[in-house]
Formats: C-alpha cells, structure tokens, sequence
C-alpha cells in the first residue's frame, strides 16, 4: 500500500486527533458521486440520511469503490496498519438553511469496541464550509479516553440519540474545511461537532469508520468488511460482499444493522465501564461478606465445642 500521509500529518494526527484535509479524488468524480446519490434520492423518493445506514459502503457502486480507494485505505494504513475492516459509514447531509446541527461528541461512545480504535474519514462531496456546517474539531481532545453522554434526544440534532458531551470548551475548536473530493480523518476519542447550514446548498459528507482487524467487538459479535491486509484475529464476522449496485441482499444487512445500533441495550462505553466497577465492587463485597459466614461458621462450631466441654 503507496504511503499516503507525510510523516508530519502522522504526527498531527497522534498530537491532535485529526488529519486534514487529504484528497482522495477529483472535483469531477467528486461531482459524480453526488449525481449519484441524489440520483437514488430523486428515484426511489427516500433520502438518503433516513434510508442508508451503517452499510452504505456496501450499497452503492461507487461507494464500494470509495471504501476501497488507495488514497483512503493508504492514509488510514498510514495510521493504524495494514489490517483493516470498515465496520461502519454514514452519510451526513444538510439541507440548504437546514437547523440540523451535530452535538459536541465522541465517536467511540457508543461503538462498544476493545481497545477503542476507530478512525473515521468523512469524504466531502461537495465544498464544505463554516457557513454550510463544516464539521468542528477540538485539538487535543482525544487523548482523555472515553466521557460520559448526556442523551437528549434533541430532533434538530442529526445523532440518533442527541448524546452530547457537557460543558466542553470550544476556545481551541478548529474548522475543517473541505474541498470536494478532500477527506478528513478523526480518531474515535476526538470531541468533534457541527453547525447549522446556513448556506442555499446542501453540505453532503460521507463518513467511512475503520478499524484495525484485531480490535474486538465488546456487545457481542457483529459483522465487518476487510478492505485491506489480512483478518489473522477472527474476531469479526465478514459481511456479505454486494454482487450489483443497490444489491437487496445489503439493503436487508443495512436494516438489520440499524436496529442492531439503535437498541437500546447498548450502554455508552463510558457507562459500561462504570457498571463493571459497581459490578466489581459488589462481588468484592459479597467476598467479603461469604468471608463473614464462614467465620460465623467457626464461631458456631466453637460455641458448641465449649458447650460440650462445660456439660
Ligand atoms: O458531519 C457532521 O457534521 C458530523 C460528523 C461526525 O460526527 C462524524 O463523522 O463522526
């Protein structure tokens, strides 16, 4: 795999948590991959933010060959290794003078994954801007592990629960802004936002979520896709490959998939982690406590040893 990023975008990425902007592909097939999908839109009447979930990558011709592209895979290679699975993608769209907005968060949250790596490159299909709800990044913010969401299910916000992180100080928070056909590449502990669309266009992402084959899924087993190296783990279920574009095989794993995310089972892994203390705690305690009862035991046995020796 051709090296991508420089040594120094290297760097950046582990001091700040992001990388950007990197091309992946051009102006005009950045343009084609619009027409594309709103091409879908136009013809079935569905949008593309409510009917694509977590394995668009797999439905569309072209983002199949998004999910494969040497310049993605090269860069997110650069990072993390060869052996990568996409596990998940999204697209993120806003309308034009759209209120939608996305909370100040973090990726790894919710993605229930041992050790927490995820590297997400979100792909700008058209020009990407403060003014149209550029994504919004906090240098730095990755290396404090994993915070607490409050879920607020806010309608205006384009998470599907609302998480957002509390009391966060945007002092430091950068724009990342985007040509077509530019990426940017996060990593899953990154607190991250975005605005409104205060523009007359749409602003049009496409967010593709790696990881390293030998990360472990902690909410059970779940399927991925190997686009690059090798899966020497067996960790991961493989999912099944597209034979056409818009395959109705993908649209099924698409929806399963969805509900599969959405349930609401699924704690934060910043709770989880809090439950299996209290889990430890009350065990630690109930050792303690069997500790008593066979003391009690004893102290039974001594009594009527002493009763036998007085009668
Ligand atoms: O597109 C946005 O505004 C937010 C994207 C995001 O949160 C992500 O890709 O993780």
């Amino acid at each position: 795999m051709p090296k991508v990023l420089s040594d120094e975008q290297v760097r950046a990425f582990a001091d700040n948590g992001f990388v950007s902007p990197v091309v992946a592909i051009s102006l005009e097939e950045a343009a084609d991959c619009r027409r594309q999908l709103e091409g879908y839109e136009a013809e079935t009447g569905r949008s593309a933010v409510e009917t694509i979930h977590i394995k668009g990558h797999l439905y569309f011709d072209w983002a199949w060959r998004l999910a494969r592209h040497p310049r993605l895979i090269g860069a997110i290679s650069d990072l993390v290794g060869p052996d990568l699975f996409i596990m998940a993608s999204r697209f993120w769209i806003k309308d034009p003078q759209d209120r939608k907005f996305v909370s100040w968060h973090q990726d790894h949250a919710y993605f229930g994954l041992k050790p927490p790596t995820i590297i997400t490159a979100w792909l700008a299909l058209n020009e990407v801007t403060r003014h149209n709800g550029c994504m919004r990044a906090i240098p730095g913010s990755h290396r404090s592990g994993t915070h607490k969401h409050v879920e607020t299910h806010d309608k205006d916000n384009l998470l599907s629960r609302g998480q957002a992180l509390v009391d966060v100080d945007e002092s430091t928070a950068v724009d990342l802004v985007l040509k077509p056909g530019e990426f940017s590449i996060h990593h899953g502990h990154l607190f991250h936002s975005s605005e409104p669309n205060t523009s007359d266009d749409r602003r049009i992402g496409f967010a593709m979520m790696f990881i390293p084959t030998h990360v472990e899924s902690t909410i059970g087993r779940r399927a991925a896709t190997l686009v690059s190296g090798e899966d020497r783990y067996g960790y991961w279920d493989h999912d099944p490959l597209p034979t056409r574009d818009r395959d109705p095989v993908i649209w099924e794993l698409m929806h399963a998939a969805d509900r599969h995310y959405r349930d609401n089972t699924h704690r934060q892994d910043a709770e989880a982690t809090q439950l299996r203390a209290q889990i430890d705690k009350g065990l630690r305690e109930l050792d303690a406590g069997l500790g008593e009862e066979l003391d009690i035991e004893s102290f039974i046995r001594r009594a009527r040893e002493e009763e036998a020796r007085e009668a």
